[in-house]
C-alpha cells in the first residue's frame, strides 16, 4: 500500500530556526562549538604545516602550548558555556500553564491545565506564544524522550518519575515533535504536534475544549458511536460523556479535531481513519492496538465517522 499523499503534513522540525528559547539557547551553543572547533582544527592543521616544512625538532614551549594550555583553555571555556546553556534551559519552577505528557507506546497522552480542568487529548499539544509554560513529562512504560526541535532541548521521560522542563514559544505556529530515544518497534513512528497560538487565542482554545465530547446527531453517527461501544473500543479508550474507563490508548473526546492520526503519522481524515481502525497493524506495526478487520464496511464507515465527527 502505498500511502505517501495520506502522510501527515509535518510542521517545521528542524534545530536550524528556532521558534522557542530553549532551541535558540541550544543552536547559539551549538555555533559557538562548531566555531570553536573549527578554529582548533585550522591552528592544529597550520601547526602541522609549519612542523613539516621546518623538518626539525621545534621548541619545547610548542608541546606545553599546543598540548596542555590550548586544550585546557579551550574545553574550560565550552565546558563553561554547556553548563551556562543547559541551567538557563532546565530551570524550572511553578510557572503556569503546566502541561503533562506522559509517552506511552508509540503516542503521548496529554492534560492541558492539569490543576484546573485537567482536559485530556493525545498526540497535540496547545502552547501559548511568548509565555512560560512548565512541561511536566512522565513515562507509562518505558523511556522515551521528548523533542520538539524548533522550540526546545529535549528531554527524557523516565519510568517512575517527574522530568520538568520550562519552554518558551516564540513564533505561533505548527512544529513537529519526535520521541528521542529508541523505545520499540515503532519509536519512528512516535511524533506528535505543537501548535504554537498567539496567547489570546490560546485561552480561546482553552474555554473551548468541551468537558463532553459532542453529540451523535445522525443516524449513521449513531451507529458509529453503538459500533464504538460494541466492539470494546472504551477498553482503552475514553470518549468524554460516553465511555469513561479506558486508559490504555489516546482520549478520542476530540480525535477529529487534531491534524494528525496516529502520532503524527498520517492525515485526519475518514479514510485513514477506517484504514486505520481495520488495519492498524499495516499503518503502525506493533501498536498496542488490535486490528479490527473484521467489521462489516457500514460499520466501519459508521465508527470512521463517528471519531471524525468528535472536535
Ligand atoms: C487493546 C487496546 C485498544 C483497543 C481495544 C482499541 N484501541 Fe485504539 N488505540 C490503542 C492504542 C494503544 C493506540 C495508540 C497507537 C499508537 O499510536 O501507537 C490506539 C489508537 C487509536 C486511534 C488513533 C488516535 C490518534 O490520536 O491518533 C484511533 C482512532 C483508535 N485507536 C480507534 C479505536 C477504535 C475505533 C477501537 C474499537 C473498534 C479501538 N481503537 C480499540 C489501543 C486500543
Ligand atoms: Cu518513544
Amino acid at each position: 500500500m502505498n500511502n505517501t499523499s495520506t502522510l501527515a503534513d509535518y510542521g517545521s522540525q528542524t534545530s536550524f530556526s528556532s521558534a522557542g528559547s530553549g532551541a535558540a539557547a541550544t543552536l547559539g551553543l551549538t555555533t559557538a562549538m562548531s566555531v570553536a572547533g573549527g578554529v582548533l582544527f585550522l591552528l592544529v592543521m597550520g601547526a602541522v604545516w609549519l612542523a613539516r616544512r621546518r623538518n626539525r625538532p621545534g621548541h619545547v614551549w610548542w608541546i606545553w602550548a599546543g598540548g596542555v594550555v590550548l586544550p585546557v583553555l579551550a574545553l574550560a571555556a565550552l565546558v563553561a558555556a554547556s553548563t551556562f546553556t543547559l541551567a538557563a534551559i532546565g530551570r524550572t519552577g511553578d510557572t503556569a500553564p503546566v502541561i503533562e505528557v506522559t509517552g506511552h507506546h508509540y503516542w503521548w497522552d496529554v492534560v492541558h491545565d492539569p490543576q484546573g480542568r485537567a482536559l485530556r487529548d493525545a498526540n497535540e499539544i496547545v502552547l501559548p506564544a511568548d509565555t512560560k509554560v512548565t512541561l511536566r513529562l512522565r513515562s507509562g512504560d518505558v523511556i522515551h524522550s521528548f523533542w520538539v526541535p524548533s522550540i526546545a532541548g529535549k528531554l527524557d521521560m523516565i519510568p517512575g518519575r517527574v522530568n520538568e522542563m520550562t519552554v518558551t514559544a516564540t513564533r505561533p505556529g505548527r512544529y513537529r515533535g519526535q520521541c528521542a530515544e529508541f523505545c520499540g518497534l515503532s519509536h519512528p513512528l512516535m511524533a506528535f504536534e505543537v501548535l504554537v497560538l498567539p496567547p489570546a487565542e490560546y485561552a480561546a482554545y482553552l474555554a473551548g475544549l468541551q468537558d463532553e465530547a459532542r453529540d451523535a446527531d445522525t443516524a449513521q453517527l449513531e451507529q458509529g458511536r453503538e459500533v464504538f461501544l460494541r466492539e470494546g473500543c472504551p477498553a482503552c479508550h475514553v470518549i468524554r460523556g460516553i465511555a469513561e474507563g479506558g486508559r490504555i490508548g489516546p482520549d478520542l473526546s476530540r480525535v477529529g479535531a487534531r491534524g494528525s492520526l496516529g502520532a503524527g503519522m498520517w492525515r485526519m481524515n475518514v479514510g485513514n481513519l477506517a484504514g486505520w481502525i481495520a488495519d492498524v497493524q499495516d499503518m503502525k506495526p506493533v501498536a498496542e492496538m488490535p486490528s479490527f478487520n473484521h467489521l462489516s464496511g457500514p460499520d466501519l464507515r459508521a465508527v470512521a465517522h463517528y471519531l471524525a465527527s468528535l472536535k
